[in-house]
């Protein structure tokens, strides 16, 4: 009896002094390139979970298209070809219309509320409601708040967006709004320079980092500080591989890529004032304050449209409003 009982002792000692995770590959998916916010994320979660696994889950990072783009990674995620992924919040529209409450216009004042919002329970919902997608959200990173880009001509009102020729994201939302504040919006995947370049299209819309990383400054001349839809990442992994994996697992990659996600916020937040100092630096023409209230009008509506109609998604956006308002 005592043999036994120290034989047991023996294994469990032995088996706790090991490494208790298993042997896990993941691949993680984003479209855009090294420097970029999605990479961001990816990289920190990469060391993180590398280190604090003893480098027993790995994870190797498809980026820069390599895999298709965002709409292509998630249907790749939801297939567990992939295993996880940073992808902007806007192309989940096609996949689950509750995360367009996310990109509602001139929804969030600043980054706090956004933090506030996404990171507490309004949040959870929208992460909880991709399950009938495939999806397991894991949290939020960002890409911030997007600002609108042209060659043709400063844009200060509404008015001088008249006719433009707007690439937008894979998002009827985001489609809509363009239309709405008087564009020709073009849907297109990323990326985008050649477009912008050769002229099949006068502008595009996205945070200052885009401006910077991508080096719009050499092919857009005028930027206008819009501000109009603060653009998150939702950090998801493939569902079906999510329920594979044991509890310490989990627990693992989701303290870990919430951490990257907290990581990058703040590091493209610290940025933002010396990317604007870059980009007035490389020539481009900034309009700071714009009238942002003429454009705020202009979609104020659009919460009554067939987009938000879905009652989940409607009763969402109206909490959200009451959250921030
Ligand atoms: O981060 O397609 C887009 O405009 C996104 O913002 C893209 O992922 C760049």
């Amino acid at each position: 009896m005592r043999k036994t009982s120290l034989i047991l002792l023996l294994i469990s000692v032995m088996f706790l002094s090991q490494n208790v995770f298993a042997d896990i590959r993941i691949k993680l998916g984003v479209v855009t390139k090294p420097g970029s916010a999605q990479n961001i994320v990816a990289d920190k979660f990469k060391e993180l979970i590398e280190k604090r696994s003893d480098n027993k889950i790995t994870v190797k990072i498809y980026h820069s298209k390599s895999i298709g783009n965002e709409t292509e990674i998630l249907q790749q995620i939801q297939m567990n070809t992939i295993q996880m992924g940073i992808i902007t919040s806007g192309p989940f529209d096609t996949f689950d219309s509750i995360a367009r409450v996310i990109d509602y216009p001139f929804l969030f004042k600043d980054n706090e509320q956004a933090d506030q919002v996404l990171d507490g329970p309004l949040g959870k919902e929208i992460l909880k409601s991709l399950e009938s997608s495939g999806f397991k959200g894991l949290c939020f990173s960002e890409n911030g708040f997007r600002n609108l880009t042209n060659s043709k001509r400063p844009v200060k009102t509404p008015d001088d967006i008249s006719g433009l020729k707007i690439r937008v994201m894979a998002s009827k939302l985001h489609k809509t709004i363009w239309q709405t504040l008087g564009a020709n919006p073009t849907p297109m995947p990323w990326p985008i320079y050649t477009e912008l370049e050769q002229g099949v299209i006068d502008g595009q819309e996205n945070p200052l980092w885009v401006m910077e990383v991508y080096k719009f400054y050499e092919i857009q001349k005028y930027m206008t500080l819009t501000r109009h839809v603060y653009s998150a990442h939702i950090d998801v992994a493939s569902l079906t591989w999510w329920k594979s994996l044991d509890q310490k697992t989990q627990e693992l990659i989701e303290k870990s890529v919430y951490e990257a996600a907290v990581f990058q916020r703040t590091d493209n937040r610290s940025k933002n004032a010396a990317r604007l100092a870059l980009l007035k630096d490389k020539g481009m023409t900034i309009e700071s304050s714009p009238d942002i209230g003429a454009f705020r009008t202009k979609v104020s509506h659009l919460k009554d449209m067939d987009l938000f109609k879905d009652p989940k998604v409607q009763d969402l956006l109206v909490r959200i409003l009451k959250t921030v308002n």
